[in-house]
């Protein structure tokens, strides 16, 4: 392709500790809201962890890691994406004193990665709230959330001020809309969760950002301290101008939080949508000035887009779309019911970058589908997947078109680069990784890693640093 990424455009994977780490309660973890929810995020929740859970081992990253990582290196990666788990940290969230050997194991991660020159970005926390605190305080619902977060992650900023240098504060901050248990760690169940109550949890969460953003300055002036939100780029359904405002409005629901993020305040509409809905946000003194602490770059996870109508008989939810929306004729769907719309990249860095003018990371992208381990004509075990290399590359392709539009695009870190447990369904079967994991649903499986075909293929993308695209 003719597109120039930027000379140190930053290409490399991302994770996050509760759907790859395992080792749940070892070296004085606490549970977190993951280790009780076997059937994911939107399922139902047990008492305790339970064994049909797969994210209590994960691919058990905890003790593979380095072999994990000297893969990642030979892909060439420049960065890696994953999240210190909370729980590692302050096994309940509300202590005073942090685990040692939780910090520990960070620092021997991020140590392994610079080994082999690859800067760590960091999200703090990824749908990993402390299990205590969700039942305890009905998670950010409660205002001590706040206080307990700035712990935690001052701890970390000052235990790791050199050795990362990227951090993300909340991984898919709105998504705590659809999925405030998985997101927010409410425990409250959403069809009694007021919205007077959610977005008070989302207003502790914004306050607790942007206090990090302050404080990680303090400790490192270098830091670059980022949002993360979950991008579905909302189409009218019609040209009808009700179906176009429809679907202004749906998408001002989810870009309030990168416009708070990135310009310090509420917008206007939100004052308005509060204003109709009954909703008061209660402010305590500093919290304006401490929401005027904005982000470095905006990042952001990109999987699909959506529709939107004015017309109720039209609105059926699209199937397995995370944030609801309307199905788009024009598209065909993974085998998880996701749209593949590679252009909607193009136009989210478009709209973003319009909006806000400031670096965008695209930290999550990716194709779930299910792989089929074989042995190739030269022995070796593999997967064939030529669908995930042609969804990436169609991907890429779009963000190369966006850095054409004058985009600043700092980096693409894929989703579950290795193969791990997905978010939604909590199943291996939904794999999107370059490296096959033999683990499985059913428990079995030797935890063997292989090379899939897209593990060259992204090899050779960052070798030419996208021009093999
Ligand atoms: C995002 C989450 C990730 C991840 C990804 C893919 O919403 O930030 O944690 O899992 O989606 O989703 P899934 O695993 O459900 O396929």
């Amino acid at each position: 392709m003719s597109t120039q990424f930027p000379k140190d455009f930053l290409w490399g994977g991302a994770v996050a500790a509760n759907q790859l780490e395992g080792a749940y309660q070892e070296d004085g973890k606490g549970w977190s809201i993951q280790d009780v929810t076997p059937r994911g995020g939107w399922g139902p929740v047990t008492d305790v962890p339970t064994e049909d859970n797969m994210k209590l081992i994960g691919i058990d990253f905890y003790h593979h890691y380095k072999e994990d990582i000297k893969l990642f290196a030979e892909m060439g990666f420049k960065v890696f994406r994953t999240s210190i788990a909370w729980s590692r940290i302050f096994p309940k969230g509300d202590e005073l004193e942090p685990n040692e050997k939780g910090l520990q194991f960070y620092d021997d991660l991020f140590d392994e990665l610079h080994k082999y020159g690859i800067e760590p970005l960091v999200t703090l926390s990824h749908y990993e709230t402390p299990l205590h605190l969700s039942r305890e305080y009905d998670g950010w619902v409660n205002r001590k959330l706040v206080d307990f977060y700035e712990r935690y992650a001052t701890t970390v900023f000052k235990r790791y001020k050199n050795k990362v240098k990227y951090w993300l504060t909340f991984n898919e901050i709105n998504s705590i809309l659809e999925a405030p248990f998985m997101s927010g760690g409410i425990s409250t169940p959403k069809d009694q969760l007021s919205e007077q109550d959610l977005y008070q949890a989302i207003h502790h969460e914004l306050v607790a950002s942007a206090r990090a953003v302050k404080i990680g300055h303090q400790i490192n002036p270098d830091f670059k301290i980022g949002c993360m939100v979950l991008s579905m780029p909302t189409y009218p359904l019609t040209p009808n101008p009700d179906d176009v405002i429809a679907a202004m409005e749906f998408d001002h629901r989810n870009m309030a939080f990168a416009d708070i993020h990135a310009r310090g305040q509420y917008p206007g509409y939100m004052k308005r949508f509060f204003k109709e809905e009954g909703i008061t946000i209660h402010f305590e003194p500093g919290d304006a000035e401490d929401l005027q602490h904005t982000v470095d770059f905006i990042s952001f996870s990109y999987y699909m887009s959506t529709c939107e109508t004015a017309d109720e008989a039209k609105k059926v939810k699209g199937e397995g779309n995370i944030l609801g929306g309307v199905n788009n004729p024009h598209l065909e769907a993974s085998e998880w019911g996701w749209q593949i719309d590679p252009q909607g990249l193009r136009y989210v860095l478009n709209t973003f970058y319009d909006r806000f003018q400031k670096p965008l990371f695209i930290v999550e992208n990716g194709l779930g589908a299910v792989d089929e381990l074989i042995t190739n004509e030269k022995g070796e075990k593999t997967v064939e997947d030529d669908y995930r290399i042609n969804y990436l590359n169609d991907h890429l392709v779009q963000v190369g078109e966006a850095i054409e539009d004058g985009v600043e695009v700092m980096g693409y870190t894929s989703w579950g680069c290795i193969d791990l447990v997905s978010a939604s369904t909590a199943q291996l079967k939904k794999r999107y990784g370059y490296i096959y994991v033999d683990r499985h649903d059913d428990g079995s499986g030797t935890l063997e890693r292989y090379r899939k075909k897209s593990f060259n293929w992204y090899k050779e993308v960052i070798a030419t640093n996208g021009q093999s695209l």
